[in-house]
Protein backbone atom coordinates (compact mmCIF):
# COMPACT_ATOMS: atom_id res chain seq x y z
CA UNK A 1 0.00 0.00 0.00
CA UNK A 2 1.56 3.76 -1.06
CA UNK A 3 0.74 6.39 1.66
CA UNK A 4 -0.60 9.50 0.00
CA UNK A 5 1.92 11.49 1.82
CA UNK A 6 4.84 8.97 0.34
CA UNK A 7 7.46 11.45 -1.14
CA UNK A 8 7.21 12.72 -4.95
CA UNK A 9 8.40 10.11 -7.45
CA UNK A 10 12.14 10.58 -8.00
CA UNK A 11 11.28 11.22 -12.04
CA UNK A 12 8.92 14.21 -12.12
CA UNK A 13 6.44 13.97 -14.31
CA UNK A 14 4.99 16.68 -16.49
CA UNK A 15 1.87 17.94 -15.46
CA UNK A 16 -1.49 16.27 -16.10
CA UNK A 17 -2.58 18.81 -18.39
CA UNK A 18 0.76 18.53 -20.09
CA UNK A 19 0.39 14.67 -20.35
CA UNK A 20 -2.91 14.73 -22.16
CA UNK A 21 -1.80 17.04 -24.54
CA UNK A 22 1.07 15.03 -25.59
CA UNK A 23 -1.13 12.39 -26.26
CA UNK A 24 -3.14 14.11 -28.61
CA UNK A 25 -0.18 15.27 -30.20
CA UNK A 26 1.08 11.70 -30.77
CA UNK A 27 -2.63 10.63 -32.30
CA UNK A 28 -2.09 13.70 -34.75
CA UNK A 29 1.62 12.35 -35.61
CA UNK A 30 -0.31 9.02 -36.43
CA UNK A 31 -2.85 11.34 -38.74
CA UNK A 32 0.42 13.07 -40.07
CA UNK A 33 2.17 9.84 -40.77
CA UNK A 34 -0.81 8.88 -43.22
CA UNK A 35 -1.39 11.85 -44.68
CA UNK A 36 2.55 11.01 -45.39
CA UNK A 37 1.88 7.84 -46.86
CA UNK A 38 -0.75 9.06 -49.21
CA UNK A 39 0.67 11.96 -50.58
CA UNK A 40 4.06 10.00 -51.40
CA UNK A 41 2.49 7.15 -52.84
CA UNK A 42 -0.32 9.55 -54.46
CA UNK A 43 3.44 11.07 -56.03
CA UNK A 44 4.97 8.00 -57.19
CA UNK A 45 1.79 5.93 -58.75
CA UNK A 46 2.06 9.63 -61.49
CA UNK A 47 5.34 7.84 -62.83
CA UNK A 48 4.28 4.47 -61.99
CA UNK A 49 0.56 4.41 -63.39
CA UNK A 50 -2.48 5.35 -62.04
CA UNK A 51 -3.87 2.52 -61.52
CA UNK A 52 -0.89 1.61 -59.06
CA UNK A 53 -2.60 4.22 -56.19
CA UNK A 54 -2.94 2.79 -53.09
CA UNK A 55 -6.08 4.98 -52.41
CA UNK A 56 -8.02 3.56 -55.12
CA UNK A 57 -6.48 0.08 -55.37
CA UNK A 58 -7.71 -0.45 -50.94
CA UNK A 59 -11.25 1.28 -52.08
CA UNK A 60 -11.54 -1.21 -54.95
CA UNK A 61 -10.34 -4.28 -52.48
CA UNK A 62 -12.93 -2.92 -50.15
CA UNK A 63 -15.66 -3.02 -52.39
CA UNK A 64 -14.93 -6.09 -53.85
CA UNK A 65 -14.51 -7.67 -50.59
CA UNK A 66 -17.59 -6.47 -48.65
CA UNK A 67 -20.51 -8.75 -48.31
CA UNK A 68 -23.36 -8.10 -50.14
CA UNK A 69 -25.56 -7.23 -46.97
CA UNK A 70 -23.14 -4.56 -46.47
CA UNK A 71 -23.06 -3.45 -50.18
CA UNK A 72 -26.91 -3.28 -50.03
CA UNK A 73 -26.81 -0.97 -46.72
CA UNK A 74 -24.30 1.24 -48.13
CA UNK A 75 -26.79 1.81 -51.55
CA UNK A 76 -29.75 2.05 -49.49
CA UNK A 77 -28.16 4.84 -47.26
CA UNK A 78 -26.20 7.06 -49.73
CA UNK A 79 -27.90 5.74 -53.13
CA UNK A 80 -25.36 6.54 -55.80
CA UNK A 81 -23.32 8.66 -53.24
CA UNK A 82 -22.33 5.19 -51.56
CA UNK A 83 -18.48 5.20 -53.20
CA UNK A 84 -17.95 8.76 -51.65
CA UNK A 85 -19.57 7.57 -48.68
CA UNK A 86 -17.37 4.64 -48.65
CA UNK A 87 -14.43 6.85 -48.95
CA UNK A 88 -15.26 9.10 -45.90
CA UNK A 89 -16.02 5.56 -43.79
CA UNK A 90 -13.06 4.16 -45.55
CA UNK A 91 -11.42 8.20 -44.32
CA UNK A 92 -12.92 8.49 -40.49
CA UNK A 93 -11.48 4.89 -39.76
CA UNK A 94 -7.68 5.03 -40.98
CA UNK A 95 -7.60 8.85 -39.00
CA UNK A 96 -8.96 6.52 -35.72
CA UNK A 97 -6.68 3.50 -36.60
CA UNK A 98 -3.45 5.92 -36.90
CA UNK A 99 -4.35 7.79 -34.24
CA UNK A 100 -4.59 5.35 -32.15
CA UNK A 101 -0.97 4.14 -33.71
CA UNK A 102 0.49 7.35 -33.05
CA UNK A 103 -0.66 7.14 -29.52
CA UNK A 104 0.88 3.62 -29.27
CA UNK A 105 4.04 4.36 -31.00
CA UNK A 106 4.63 6.96 -28.39
CA UNK A 107 3.70 4.63 -25.11
CA UNK A 108 5.21 1.76 -26.91
CA UNK A 109 7.70 2.02 -29.99
CA UNK A 110 7.83 0.48 -32.47
CA UNK A 111 4.70 -0.36 -32.03
CA UNK A 112 3.18 2.22 -33.96
CA UNK A 113 5.49 1.75 -36.60
CA UNK A 114 4.57 -1.62 -36.86
CA UNK A 115 0.74 -0.99 -37.11
CA UNK A 116 1.60 0.91 -39.75
CA UNK A 117 3.89 -1.37 -41.50
CA UNK A 118 0.98 -3.84 -41.37
CA UNK A 119 -1.31 -1.78 -42.95
CA UNK A 120 1.36 -1.54 -45.97
CA UNK A 121 1.15 -4.51 -46.47
CA UNK A 122 -2.34 -4.99 -46.62
CA UNK A 123 -2.56 -1.67 -49.12
CA UNK A 124 0.71 -3.72 -51.00
CA UNK A 125 -2.17 -7.21 -51.27
CA UNK A 126 -4.86 -4.15 -52.19
CA UNK A 127 -2.92 -3.05 -55.10
CA UNK A 128 -1.98 -6.56 -56.06
CA UNK A 129 -5.47 -7.67 -56.03
CA UNK A 130 -6.48 -5.41 -59.00
CA UNK A 131 -7.07 -6.47 -62.16
CA UNK A 132 -3.94 -6.16 -64.74
CA UNK A 133 -1.72 -5.44 -61.76
CA UNK A 134 1.77 -5.84 -62.34
CA UNK A 135 4.57 -6.48 -59.99
CA UNK A 136 5.98 -2.81 -60.18
CA UNK A 137 2.25 -1.57 -59.40
CA UNK A 138 3.40 -2.27 -55.46
CA UNK A 139 6.15 0.66 -55.88
CA UNK A 140 3.67 3.59 -54.75
CA UNK A 141 2.65 1.59 -51.56
CA UNK A 142 5.85 0.01 -50.62
CA UNK A 143 7.18 3.87 -50.75
CA UNK A 144 4.70 5.14 -49.04
CA UNK A 145 4.79 2.54 -45.78
CA UNK A 146 8.55 3.69 -45.85
CA UNK A 147 7.98 7.26 -45.95
CA UNK A 148 5.22 7.04 -43.41
CA UNK A 149 6.98 4.82 -41.17
CA UNK A 150 10.02 7.28 -41.16
CA UNK A 151 7.92 10.19 -40.46
CA UNK A 152 6.08 8.84 -37.58
CA UNK A 153 9.41 8.05 -36.23
CA UNK A 154 10.39 11.60 -36.58
CA UNK A 155 8.07 13.18 -34.92
CA UNK A 156 7.46 10.30 -32.08
CA UNK A 157 11.17 11.24 -31.04
CA UNK A 158 10.84 15.28 -31.51
CA UNK A 159 7.63 14.37 -29.12
CA UNK A 160 9.96 12.60 -26.89
CA UNK A 161 11.76 15.58 -26.94
CA UNK A 162 9.82 18.06 -26.08
CA UNK A 163 7.94 15.91 -23.40
CA UNK A 164 11.30 15.46 -21.99
CA UNK A 165 12.04 19.12 -21.60
CA UNK A 166 9.16 19.89 -20.23
CA UNK A 167 10.18 17.19 -17.68
CA UNK A 168 13.22 18.43 -17.08
CA UNK A 169 11.77 22.06 -16.39
CA UNK A 170 9.70 20.98 -14.26
CA UNK A 171 12.48 18.98 -12.10
CA UNK A 172 15.01 17.25 -13.82
CA UNK A 173 15.26 14.20 -15.31
CA UNK A 174 16.79 10.80 -13.64
CA UNK A 175 17.32 9.39 -16.42
CA UNK A 176 21.13 9.88 -17.64
CA UNK A 177 19.84 9.11 -21.58
CA UNK A 178 16.24 11.04 -21.66
CA UNK A 179 17.82 13.75 -19.65
CA UNK A 180 17.99 16.83 -21.93
CA UNK A 181 20.77 19.32 -21.67
CA UNK A 182 18.96 22.04 -20.23
CA UNK A 183 17.12 23.70 -22.71
CA UNK A 184 13.85 26.04 -23.11
CA UNK A 185 10.70 23.79 -23.70
CA UNK A 186 9.59 26.18 -26.27
CA UNK A 187 12.78 25.48 -28.29
CA UNK A 188 11.19 21.28 -28.44
CA UNK A 189 7.79 22.23 -29.03
CA UNK A 190 8.47 24.52 -31.71
CA UNK A 191 10.91 21.78 -33.68
CA UNK A 192 7.62 19.06 -32.89
CA UNK A 193 5.25 21.95 -34.34
CA UNK A 194 7.51 23.24 -37.32
CA UNK A 195 8.19 19.33 -38.31
CA UNK A 196 4.75 18.15 -37.84
CA UNK A 197 3.08 20.96 -39.88
CA UNK A 198 5.79 20.84 -42.66
CA UNK A 199 4.89 17.13 -42.84
CA UNK A 200 1.45 17.40 -42.90
CA UNK A 201 1.68 20.34 -45.68
CA UNK A 202 3.88 18.80 -47.96
CA UNK A 203 1.71 15.43 -47.72
CA UNK A 204 -1.84 17.67 -48.39
CA UNK A 205 -0.15 19.80 -51.26
CA UNK A 206 1.62 16.76 -52.89
CA UNK A 207 -0.58 14.33 -52.10
CA UNK A 208 -3.75 16.43 -53.47
CA UNK A 209 -1.58 17.66 -57.08
CA UNK A 210 -1.12 14.18 -57.52
CA UNK A 211 -4.40 13.03 -57.00
CA UNK A 212 -5.72 15.03 -59.75
CA UNK A 213 -3.13 14.10 -62.37
CA UNK A 214 -3.67 10.32 -61.47
CA UNK A 215 -7.73 11.18 -61.17
CA UNK A 216 -7.96 12.27 -64.64
CA UNK A 217 -5.39 10.02 -65.48
CA UNK A 218 -6.59 7.26 -68.53
CA UNK A 219 -6.85 3.69 -67.01
CA UNK A 220 -6.99 1.38 -69.98
CA UNK A 221 -7.13 -1.56 -68.12
CA UNK A 222 -10.53 -0.93 -66.92
CA UNK A 223 -11.35 0.69 -69.93
CA UNK A 224 -10.18 -2.65 -72.09
CA UNK A 225 -12.37 -4.58 -69.47
CA UNK A 226 -15.77 -2.88 -71.04
CA UNK A 227 -14.83 -3.10 -74.24
CA UNK A 228 -17.33 -5.70 -76.16
CA UNK A 229 -15.62 -7.05 -79.31
CA UNK A 230 -17.98 -7.37 -82.51
CA UNK A 231 -18.08 -10.37 -84.30
CA UNK A 232 -16.50 -11.16 -87.17
CA UNK A 233 -17.97 -10.83 -90.30
CA UNK A 234 -15.18 -13.17 -91.99
CA UNK A 235 -14.03 -15.83 -88.97
CA UNK A 236 -11.24 -17.51 -89.13
CA UNK A 237 -11.19 -21.15 -90.29
CA UNK A 238 -11.34 -23.42 -87.00
CA UNK A 239 -7.96 -24.40 -86.01
CA UNK A 240 -7.06 -28.07 -87.17
CA UNK A 241 -6.08 -31.01 -84.86
CA UNK A 242 -3.37 -31.40 -86.37
CA UNK A 243 -1.93 -28.12 -85.79
CA UNK A 244 -0.81 -29.40 -82.54
CA UNK A 245 1.44 -32.32 -82.03
CA UNK A 246 1.14 -34.14 -78.79
CA UNK A 247 4.85 -33.65 -77.92
CA UNK A 248 5.97 -32.89 -74.39
CA UNK A 249 7.93 -29.61 -74.24
CA UNK A 250 6.93 -27.91 -77.44
CA UNK A 251 5.60 -24.48 -78.08
CA UNK A 252 1.77 -24.62 -78.16
CA UNK A 253 0.40 -23.72 -81.67
CA UNK A 254 -1.45 -20.60 -80.64
CA UNK A 255 0.49 -18.62 -78.51
CA UNK A 256 -1.92 -17.44 -74.86
CA UNK A 257 -1.86 -13.11 -74.90
CA UNK A 258 -0.46 -13.73 -71.50
CA UNK A 259 2.57 -15.50 -73.06
CA UNK A 260 3.25 -13.79 -75.92
CA UNK A 261 6.37 -11.86 -76.08
CA UNK A 262 6.75 -8.37 -75.63
CA UNK A 263 8.80 -5.91 -77.12
CA UNK A 264 8.64 -1.91 -77.32
CA UNK A 265 10.45 1.43 -76.65
CA UNK A 266 7.52 2.13 -74.36
CA UNK A 267 8.57 3.27 -71.01
CA UNK A 268 5.39 3.04 -69.50
CA UNK A 269 2.74 1.74 -71.35
CA UNK A 270 0.49 3.99 -73.02
CA UNK A 271 -3.29 4.41 -71.86
CA UNK A 272 -5.46 5.39 -74.21
CA UNK A 273 -9.60 5.77 -73.87
CA UNK A 274 -10.57 3.74 -77.12
CA UNK A 275 -13.97 6.73 -77.18
CA UNK A 276 -11.02 9.30 -77.50
CA UNK A 277 -8.82 7.53 -79.81
CA UNK A 278 -8.65 8.31 -83.92
CA UNK A 279 -6.50 7.45 -86.82
CA UNK A 280 -5.75 9.60 -89.29
CA UNK A 281 -4.60 8.58 -92.43
CA UNK A 282 -2.95 11.29 -94.64
CA UNK A 283 0.13 12.35 -97.01
CA UNK A 284 0.11 11.14 -100.49
CA UNK A 285 -3.48 10.34 -100.33
CA UNK A 286 -6.45 12.15 -102.47
CA UNK A 287 -8.54 12.59 -99.26
CA UNK A 288 -7.03 12.26 -95.83
CA UNK A 289 -9.63 9.80 -93.55
CA UNK A 290 -10.26 9.66 -89.90
CA UNK A 291 -11.09 6.53 -88.72
CA UNK A 292 -13.09 6.52 -84.84
CA UNK A 293 -13.07 3.90 -82.74
CA UNK A 294 -16.72 3.24 -83.03
CA UNK A 295 -16.16 3.73 -87.33
CA UNK A 296 -13.92 0.82 -86.74
CA UNK A 297 -16.15 -1.21 -84.59
CA UNK A 298 -18.27 -1.14 -87.33
CA UNK A 299 -16.42 -2.44 -90.37
CA UNK A 300 -16.82 -5.72 -91.43
CA UNK A 301 -13.61 -6.94 -89.32
CA UNK A 302 -12.02 -10.01 -90.42
CA UNK A 303 -10.26 -12.72 -88.37
CA UNK A 304 -7.19 -13.73 -89.19
CA UNK A 305 -4.37 -15.98 -87.08
CA UNK A 306 -0.53 -15.06 -88.23
CA UNK A 307 2.91 -15.24 -86.15
CA UNK A 308 4.53 -12.04 -85.16
CA UNK A 309 8.12 -11.94 -84.68
CA UNK A 310 10.87 -9.61 -83.63
CA UNK A 311 13.85 -8.76 -85.82
CA UNK A 312 15.91 -9.12 -82.63
CA UNK A 313 14.95 -12.64 -82.47
CA UNK A 314 18.39 -14.12 -82.44
CA UNK A 315 18.62 -18.01 -83.51
CA UNK A 316 16.86 -20.52 -81.08
CA UNK A 317 15.56 -17.15 -79.90
CA UNK A 318 11.66 -16.63 -78.11
CA UNK A 319 10.85 -13.48 -79.26
CA UNK A 320 8.13 -15.31 -81.57
CA UNK A 321 4.28 -15.44 -80.91
CA UNK A 322 1.69 -16.79 -82.78
CA UNK A 323 -1.87 -15.04 -82.08
CA UNK A 324 -5.41 -14.87 -83.58
CA UNK A 325 -5.76 -11.36 -84.68
CA UNK A 326 -9.42 -9.43 -85.38
CA UNK A 327 -9.04 -6.31 -87.25
CA UNK A 328 -9.52 -4.52 -90.41
CA UNK A 329 -7.79 -4.55 -93.72
CA UNK A 330 -5.62 -1.91 -94.19
CA UNK A 331 -5.80 -2.41 -97.76
CA UNK A 332 -9.44 -0.94 -97.81
CA UNK A 333 -9.15 1.75 -95.76
CA UNK A 334 -6.26 3.34 -98.27
CA UNK A 335 -7.94 2.39 -101.01
CA UNK A 336 -10.84 4.87 -99.14
CA UNK A 337 -7.92 7.14 -98.94
CA UNK A 338 -7.12 6.69 -102.41
CA UNK A 339 -3.45 6.52 -102.56
CA UNK A 340 -1.36 8.70 -104.88
CA UNK A 341 1.47 6.88 -107.58
CA UNK A 342 4.43 8.20 -106.50
CA UNK A 343 4.34 6.93 -102.34
CA UNK A 344 5.87 3.33 -101.53
CA UNK A 345 5.64 3.76 -97.90
CA UNK A 346 3.46 3.75 -95.24
CA UNK A 347 4.81 5.66 -92.16
CA UNK A 348 2.54 4.20 -88.77
CA UNK A 349 3.13 6.70 -86.04
CA UNK A 350 2.03 5.36 -82.26
CA UNK A 351 0.43 7.36 -79.68
CA UNK A 352 4.23 7.58 -77.88
CA UNK A 353 5.80 8.23 -81.45
CA UNK A 354 7.34 5.08 -82.41
CA UNK A 355 7.08 5.02 -86.50
CA UNK A 356 6.94 1.92 -88.45
CA UNK A 357 7.67 2.05 -92.22
CA UNK A 358 5.86 -0.48 -94.21
CA UNK A 359 6.17 -1.09 -98.12
CA UNK A 360 2.63 -0.01 -99.41
CA UNK A 361 2.88 -3.22 -102.11
CA UNK A 362 2.49 -5.27 -98.64
CA UNK A 363 -0.59 -3.20 -97.66
CA UNK A 364 -2.13 -3.02 -100.74
CA UNK A 365 -1.44 -6.47 -101.58
CA UNK A 366 -4.80 -8.26 -101.64
CA UNK A 367 -3.08 -11.28 -100.73
CA UNK A 368 -2.01 -10.26 -97.45
CA UNK A 369 -4.02 -9.83 -94.64
CA UNK A 370 -2.51 -6.52 -92.84
CA UNK A 371 -4.82 -5.68 -90.45
CA UNK A 372 -5.51 -2.35 -88.32
CA UNK A 373 -6.07 -4.91 -85.21
CA UNK A 374 -8.31 -4.53 -82.17
CA UNK A 375 -8.30 -8.28 -81.20
CA UNK A 376 -6.38 -10.74 -79.89
CA UNK A 377 -6.72 -14.59 -79.51
CA UNK A 378 -10.66 -13.16 -79.04
CA UNK A 379 -9.89 -10.02 -76.45
CA UNK A 380 -9.32 -7.09 -76.82
CA UNK A 381 -5.83 -5.95 -77.24
CA UNK A 382 -3.85 -6.71 -73.83
CA UNK A 383 -3.04 -2.98 -72.91
CA UNK A 384 0.79 -3.66 -73.55
CA UNK A 385 -0.17 -5.09 -76.94
CA UNK A 386 -1.60 -1.96 -78.07
CA UNK A 387 -4.86 -1.45 -76.71
CA UNK A 388 -7.12 -0.15 -78.52
CA UNK A 389 -5.34 -0.34 -81.85
CA UNK A 390 -2.51 -1.74 -83.59
CA UNK A 391 -1.35 -3.00 -86.81
CA UNK A 392 -0.22 -6.45 -87.75
CA UNK A 393 1.31 -7.57 -91.34
CA UNK A 394 1.81 -11.31 -91.79
CA UNK A 395 5.29 -11.96 -93.19
CA UNK A 396 7.36 -8.55 -91.89
CA UNK A 397 8.94 -7.99 -88.69
CA UNK A 398 7.04 -6.19 -85.76
CA UNK A 399 9.83 -3.12 -86.04
CA UNK A 400 8.78 -2.35 -89.73
CA UNK A 401 4.63 -3.24 -90.02
CA UNK A 402 3.27 -4.16 -86.15
CA UNK A 403 2.97 -0.42 -84.87
CA UNK A 404 1.30 -0.43 -81.19
CA UNK A 405 -0.79 1.87 -80.13
CA UNK A 406 -1.73 3.45 -83.37
CA UNK A 407 -2.76 6.64 -84.68
CA UNK A 408 -1.69 7.70 -87.54
CA UNK A 409 -1.12 6.36 -91.26
CA UNK A 410 0.89 8.72 -93.28
CA UNK A 411 1.20 7.48 -97.04
CA UNK A 412 4.70 8.57 -97.98
CA UNK A 413 8.12 7.28 -99.58
CA UNK A 414 11.06 5.88 -98.39
CA UNK A 415 13.18 7.95 -100.05
CA UNK A 416 11.30 11.08 -97.77
CA UNK A 417 10.84 9.58 -94.32
CA UNK A 418 12.61 7.00 -92.13
CA UNK A 419 11.08 5.16 -89.06
CA UNK A 420 12.42 5.09 -85.76
CA UNK A 421 14.41 1.92 -86.36
CA UNK A 422 16.05 2.50 -89.80
CA UNK A 423 17.20 5.74 -88.24
CA UNK A 424 19.40 3.50 -85.75
CA UNK A 425 20.91 1.16 -88.51
CA UNK A 426 18.11 -1.64 -89.11
CA UNK A 427 17.04 -2.25 -92.58
CA UNK A 428 14.00 -0.28 -93.72
CA UNK A 429 12.53 -3.72 -95.41
CA UNK A 430 12.16 -6.21 -93.04
CA UNK A 431 10.94 -9.82 -94.30
CA UNK A 432 11.14 -12.00 -91.75
CA UNK A 433 13.42 -14.85 -92.56
CA UNK A 434 12.86 -18.65 -93.11
CA UNK A 435 13.72 -19.85 -89.65
CA UNK A 436 13.31 -23.22 -87.24
CA UNK A 437 13.70 -23.29 -83.54
CA UNK A 438 14.04 -26.89 -81.57
CA UNK A 439 11.97 -26.85 -78.41
CA UNK A 440 12.94 -29.95 -77.30
CA UNK A 441 14.92 -31.48 -75.58
CA UNK A 442 16.82 -28.24 -74.80
CA UNK A 443 20.33 -28.04 -75.26
CA UNK A 444 22.35 -29.43 -72.14
CA UNK A 445 19.57 -31.84 -71.22
CA UNK A 446 20.08 -35.63 -70.29
CA UNK A 447 17.73 -38.12 -71.76
CA UNK A 448 17.57 -41.88 -71.90
CA UNK A 449 18.66 -44.34 -74.48
CA UNK A 450 15.57 -44.97 -76.79
CA UNK A 451 12.75 -42.98 -78.01
CA UNK A 452 13.75 -39.09 -77.94
CA UNK A 453 11.28 -36.76 -79.65
CA UNK A 454 13.08 -33.92 -81.22
CA UNK A 455 10.25 -31.10 -81.86
CA UNK A 456 10.10 -27.61 -82.34
CA UNK A 457 8.14 -25.05 -84.40
CA UNK A 458 9.53 -23.51 -88.23
CA UNK A 459 8.56 -20.41 -89.60
CA UNK A 460 8.74 -18.13 -92.34
CA UNK A 461 5.08 -16.30 -92.27
CA UNK A 462 2.96 -15.81 -95.54
CA UNK A 463 5.26 -17.87 -97.67
CA UNK A 464 4.72 -21.02 -95.45
CA UNK A 465 7.13 -24.23 -94.49
CA UNK A 466 7.47 -26.79 -96.75
CA UNK A 467 9.95 -29.08 -94.92
CA UNK A 468 11.80 -29.45 -91.87
CA UNK A 469 14.92 -31.53 -91.72
CA UNK A 470 17.14 -32.66 -88.66
CA UNK A 471 20.39 -34.25 -88.76
CA UNK A 472 22.07 -36.15 -85.69
CA UNK A 473 26.29 -35.38 -85.03
CA UNK A 474 26.31 -34.24 -88.84
CA UNK A 475 24.71 -37.36 -90.20
CA UNK A 476 22.35 -37.49 -93.03
CA UNK A 477 19.68 -34.84 -92.80
CA UNK A 478 16.48 -36.94 -92.25
CA UNK A 479 13.33 -35.49 -92.69
CA UNK A 480 10.62 -34.77 -89.59
CA UNK A 481 7.05 -34.79 -89.18
CA UNK A 482 4.75 -31.52 -89.88
CA UNK A 483 2.25 -30.62 -88.34
CA UNK A 484 -0.89 -28.92 -89.59
CA UNK A 485 -1.36 -25.36 -89.83
CA UNK A 486 -4.24 -22.84 -90.85
CA UNK A 487 -2.57 -20.93 -93.17
CA UNK A 488 1.02 -20.38 -94.49
CA UNK A 489 1.07 -17.07 -92.23
CA UNK A 490 1.60 -19.08 -89.41
CA UNK A 491 4.36 -21.42 -87.92
CA UNK A 492 4.22 -24.67 -87.74
CA UNK A 493 5.19 -27.56 -85.37
CA UNK A 494 7.62 -30.31 -86.65
CA UNK A 495 9.03 -33.47 -85.09
CA UNK A 496 11.39 -36.04 -85.76
CA UNK A 497 11.34 -39.07 -83.81
CA UNK A 498 14.54 -40.05 -82.43
CA UNK A 499 16.20 -43.37 -81.36
CA UNK A 500 18.55 -41.65 -79.35
CA UNK A 501 21.82 -44.22 -78.49
CA UNK A 502 24.04 -43.32 -75.22
CA UNK A 503 26.77 -40.49 -75.72
CA UNK A 504 26.94 -36.71 -76.59
CA UNK A 505 24.84 -36.05 -79.85
CA UNK A 506 24.72 -32.83 -81.55
CA UNK A 507 21.17 -31.88 -82.96
CA UNK A 508 20.55 -29.41 -85.45
CA UNK A 509 17.78 -28.25 -87.60
CA UNK A 510 16.67 -26.69 -90.67
CA UNK A 511 13.80 -25.79 -92.78
CA UNK A 512 12.74 -25.49 -96.49
CA UNK A 513 10.15 -22.68 -97.63
CA UNK A 514 7.53 -23.23 -99.43
CA UNK A 515 9.15 -21.86 -102.46
CA UNK A 516 11.70 -23.85 -102.18
CA UNK A 517 14.54 -21.92 -100.22
CA UNK A 518 16.22 -24.16 -97.60
CA UNK A 519 17.48 -22.41 -94.67
CA UNK A 520 21.38 -21.73 -94.77
CA UNK A 521 23.83 -22.77 -92.18
CA UNK A 522 26.10 -19.62 -92.09
CA UNK A 523 25.12 -17.67 -88.95
CA UNK A 524 24.40 -14.15 -89.24
CA UNK A 525 23.34 -11.89 -85.95
CA UNK A 526 19.91 -10.33 -85.43
CA UNK A 527 21.21 -6.74 -87.11
CA UNK A 528 20.78 -5.31 -89.41
CA UNK A 529 17.30 -7.55 -90.66
CA UNK A 530 17.39 -10.69 -89.15
CA UNK A 531 19.80 -13.53 -87.97
CA UNK A 532 19.72 -16.44 -89.74
CA UNK A 533 21.57 -20.00 -89.12
CA UNK A 534 20.47 -23.67 -88.12
CA UNK A 535 19.55 -23.78 -84.58
CA UNK A 536 20.95 -26.63 -82.89
CA UNK A 537 21.83 -28.13 -79.40
CA UNK A 538 24.04 -30.89 -77.63
CA UNK A 539 22.37 -33.35 -75.28
CA UNK A 540 23.27 -36.18 -73.48
CA UNK A 541 22.23 -39.92 -73.72
CA UNK A 542 22.49 -42.47 -70.85
N1 LIG B 1 4.28 1.71 -80.44
C1 LIG B 1 5.17 0.73 -80.65
N2 LIG B 1 4.82 -0.30 -81.44
C2 LIG B 1 5.71 -1.29 -81.69
C3 LIG B 1 7.01 -1.24 -81.14
C4 LIG B 1 7.34 -0.14 -80.31
O1 LIG B 1 8.46 -0.01 -79.81
N3 LIG B 1 6.39 0.83 -80.10
N4 LIG B 1 7.88 -2.26 -81.38
C5 LIG B 1 7.65 -3.10 -82.54
C6 LIG B 1 8.43 -4.31 -82.51
S1 LIG B 1 10.11 -4.13 -82.69
C7 LIG B 1 7.86 -5.55 -82.40
S2 LIG B 1 8.79 -6.94 -82.59
C8 LIG B 1 6.42 -5.70 -82.12
C9 LIG B 1 6.19 -6.55 -80.91
O2 LIG B 1 4.82 -6.63 -80.62
P1 LIG B 1 4.37 -7.31 -79.26
O3 LIG B 1 5.01 -6.55 -78.15
O4 LIG B 1 2.89 -7.24 -79.23
O5 LIG B 1 4.86 -8.72 -79.29
O6 LIG B 1 5.80 -4.45 -81.90
C10 LIG B 1 6.18 -3.43 -82.77
N5 LIG B 1 5.34 -2.31 -82.48
MO1 LIG C 1 11.01 -6.16 -82.85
Amino acid sequence: MTSRLAAPPATPLPTRAGLRSSRWWAAASGVVALAAFLGSAEAVAVVVGARSSPLIAVGGAVIDLAPPAAKNVMVDLFGTGDKAALFVLMGVLLVVITAAAGILERARFPFGRLVFALGGVLAIFAVRTRADASDFDVVPAAVGTVVAILVLRALIGKLFRWDAASRSQSGGSENAELRPPLRSTPLERRSFLLVTFVAAAASVVVGSGARLINATAVNAAALRDSVRLPRPATAASAVPSGASLDVAGITSYVTPSADFYRIDTALSVPQIDPAKWSLEISGLVDTPVTLTWQQLLDLPLVEHMATLSCVSNDVGGDLIGNALWLGYPIRELLKRAGVQESADMVLSTSIDGFTAGTPLSVLQDSQTQALLAIGMNGEPLPVEHGFPVRMVVPGLFGYVSATKWVTSLRVTRFADEKAYWSTRGWDEKGPVKLESRIDTPSGGASVAVGAVPIAGVAWEPHTGVERVEVRIDSGAWQTAELADSVSDDTWRQWVYRWQAQAGNHRIQVRATSKDGRVQKAKYLPPAPNGAEGWDEVTVTVA
